[in-house]
């Protein structure tokens, strides 16, 4: 059995994932929302769900909220409940993309009166993260055009860049502002954040609060993602990430399910870059669970990042920049691979077990008659993010 050295152990025991609200509830494909027996049916019931992931894993501390699919009358309430169950609440969330007034954009609107409304809609964002001790502010913008004529590509970019602005003057000294890029959908032929050069130039003109969020289903295919993350921490503006895997476009899959090798390969770029364990960037999942159960679904991903990391952290670094140097080639990728394709699983098993955990966090959760009691307790559980 491979043995993880205590330095890969105490970095491991660092990794702190953040968990989407909307990961619990029942979301939608294009066709149809199939429902979860169990689904939380409020907010509250998401926060005690995403609360039995950190229990068995013990790496997914925060929960991050979506405005308004997690509006609450008192969110010193939902704070104090998501503490009480030993989590806490993490990035917020805003959307411009479910509003009729938005249907030709909302920050980059050509109408000063609809880019008010949703820069509006922004402040009030940061006046939930005030109450939910928020830091990070996240924004994914559904804007862009179909045809090609159809919008002033240039004063979009402008007007972009002035409502961002105006948000970003009233971020706390403790906020900040992630801005997410994606390269397509719902627009096809032009998206006015499509990729990290167009979030990178948005965001350093507005200051040193404001970060680039990378959500690993938003690039094309073949596109290399962790030349992306290596650029952007190198710049010091990779804010956080979205993980979550691909087979075709923004799946939203459980992260390192389609493609492990790639999730390693971001790993170790983060590795390489310091960026992990690094206060200054928060390792979010974006996903949906549309066929499969919730938690599991989260537990999942929680531990398949946590593998992928320990493999990263295997990697011998003297060794690979020594074959890098003398330019051996075949050497250094097989350093590179000697550690993707170790088998770091009976070492965390036991791991865990030596911190008080279940050497088998899925059988554990599994075995804890929690589905069955939410199944039962909860009737009518509510679609809460994506699909009609
Ligand atoms: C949309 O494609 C983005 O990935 C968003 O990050 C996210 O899924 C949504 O805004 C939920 O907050
Ligand atoms: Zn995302
Ligand atoms: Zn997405």
């Amino acid at each position: 059995m491979t043995t993880l050295s205590p330095e890969i152990l105490t970095a491991l025991e660092q990794q702190a994932i953040e968990l989407p609200s909307w990961a619990f509830g029942n979301s939608g494909t294009r066709f149809k929302v199939f429902q979860t027996p169990g689904t939380p049916r409020d907010p509250f019931e998401k926060i005690a769900d995403a609360a039995q992931v950190h229990k068995y894993t013990r790496l997914a501390p925060v929960v991050a909220l979506h405005i308004p699919w997690d509006k609450v009358e008192n969110f010193a309430d939902l704070r104090k409940h998501a503490e009480d169950h030993g989590v806490e609440l993490g990035t917020i969330n805003s959307n411009t993309f479910q509003d009729e007034d938005y249907k030709f954009g909302a920050l980059t609107h050509e109408d000063a009166a609809v880019r008010q409304k949703a820069i509006d809609h922004h402040l009030e964002c940061i006046d939930v993260m005030h109450e939910t001790g928020s830091r990070d502010l996240k924004i994914w913008l559904a804007e862009g055009s179909n045809y090609p004529g159809q919008a002033d590509l240039r004063g979009r970019q402008d007007r972009l860049q002035e409502s961002l602005q105006q948000i970003y003057d009233r971020l706390g000294d403790n906020q900040r502002l992630v801005l997410e890029y994606k390269f397509f959908e719902p627009a096809f032929y032009h998206t006015d954040v499509p990729d990290w050069g167009t979030s990178y130039a948005q965001v350093a003109s507005l200051g040193e609060k404001a970060m680039v969020c990378l959500d690993t289903g938003h690039h094309a295919p073949g596109t290399n993602i962790e030349f992306i993350v290596m650029q952007l921490l190198r710049l010091g503006k990779l804010g956080s990430f979205d993980f979550n895997s691909r087979f075709y476009a923004d799946d939203d899959l459980i992260v390192g399910a389609a493609d492990p090798f790639q999730l390693f390969r971001i790993l170790f770029e983060v590795i390489r870059g310091g960026g992990l364990n690094n206060p200054e960037i928060a390792f979010m999942l974006d996903q949906c669970h549309n066929v499969e159960e919730k938690i599991p679904g989260q537990i999942r991903s929680v531990l398949n990042v946590q593998e992928m990391t320990a493999r990263a952290l295997l990697v011998d670094r003297d060794a690979l920049a020594a074959a890098q140097r003398s330019g051996d080639v075949l050497g250094a990728n097989a350093v590179f691979m000697d550690a993707f394709y170790t088998d770091v699983r009976p070492a965390l098993a036991q791991w865990r077990e030596s911190r008080g955990l279940a050497a088998d966090p899925m059988a554990a959760f599994a075995a804890s008659g929690y589905q069955n009691t939410i199944a039962a307790d909860r009737v009518g559980g509510v679609q809460s993010s994506w699909g009609a």
